[in-house]
């Protein structure tokens, strides 16, 4: 539309003059605009918004599937990782998070989105201020003790654990960290779906991934380590554990083994995770680890928090901390 009385018209990219003047005739009336339309004049932009629950599931729990076909013909190694498991491939959880103080890993953790760092309570409880201060969260790492340049190092501002932890009964292991700055994503860096709805998962195949010792009070490794486990029912977890368990087996805990096949000391705090089927299946996040008798101990299976339980809770503290 050309200005009344002016060479001048204007486009998209602003006032433009036009190569012939303009008669001196009044335009034609502007028709009436659809106040529902975004103006493209001003905004340059087509606006559309969609459900926040679109936007959550499209932005976590990617894999990052890159195999390396080196990765399995290094010199032999022992097959013994996490407990039982194996090397992950470099890169492929980019939520994991390794927990350092001072330089040396003690927990694992999960990106859940720009700022937080879902754990265990049982991790941070005893961490003094001055504690806090040497506190690292690691993101796109794979071996912790190399110089690479995928991995980053936060420090964190705020560390928020459930009221209702007990370090007696382990009820409740549940923290989260906001970190100093919010990170940016990148294919080393980018979080995980957290599980929602009552499904129990029982008897489904699901991975855990942490830097924990190979066996109960065994080395620890440099690299990333995975292995898969399956679900039990609580009632049978319960039986299982019987007078052993320090708090009983609640509901908003799950439980889950394979033969030999475990976290250990030093998974605590990190992902217990379902990935949908392919190398693109998106990954959810079912569990946190929490505690065990032992490691790999045919009766007494690794017990991780609840993340469908501690959703509510998992979500105020992210929109409001
Ligand atoms: C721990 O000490 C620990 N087998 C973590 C997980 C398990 C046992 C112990 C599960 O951090």
């Amino acid at each position: 539309m050309g200005h009344y009385d002016t060479c001048s018209y204007r486009s998209p990219q602003g006032d433009q003059v036009f190569g012939v003047c303009c008669d001196q005739s009044a335009p034609p009336p502007v028709p009436e605009e659809d106040k529902n339309e975004v103006k493209l004049e001003e905004l340059d932009a087509v606006i559309e918004d969609f459900p926040i629950d679109f936007q959550l599931s499209d932005t976590c729990g990617y894999r990052t599937p890159r195999p390396r076909v080196t990765l399995y013909d290094k010199v032999p190694k022992p097959f013994f990782y996490i407990v039982n498991g194996q090397e992950a491939v470099e890169h492929e959880f980019p939520w994991m998070a390794a927990l350092t103080n001072r330089g040396r890993q003690f927990c694992g953790g999960s990106l859940i989105d720009s700022e937080h760092i879902l754990t265990a309570a049982h991790c941070v409880a005893h961490l003094s201020k001055n504690d806090v201060q040497y506190l690292r969260v690691k993101l796109g790492d794979h071996n912790i003790k190399d110089n690479d340049n995928t991995s980053i190092e936060m420090r964190v501002k705020r560390v928020i654990r459930h009221i209702g932890f007990s370090s007696k009964t382990l009820h409740n292991d549940i923290a989260i960290l906001t970190m100093e700055h919010a990170v940016q994503f990148n294919e080393y860096i980018s979080p995980i779906c957290l599980a929602a709805g009552n499904n129990q998962y029982v008897s489904q195949r699901v991975t855990v991934a942490g830097w924990g010792t190979l066996t109960d009070r065994g080395r620890q490794p440099n690299e990333l380590m995975k292995v898969d486990v399956e679900v039990w029912t609580n009632d049978r977890c319960r039986n299982s554990y019987g007078s052993n368990a320090p708090g009983g087996i609640t509901s908003h805990m799950l439980c889950a083994s394979l033969p030999d096949k475990d976290s250990c000391s030093g998974d605590s705090g990190g992902p217990l995770f379902r990935c949908g089927e392919g190398s693109n299946g998106l990954c959810t996040q079912v569990g946190i680890v929490s505690w065990g008798i032992g490691c790999a101990q045919a009766n007494y299976p690794g017990v991780y928090t609840r993340v469908t339980s501690m959703r509510e809770w998992i979500n105020t503290i992210v929109s409001e901390y």
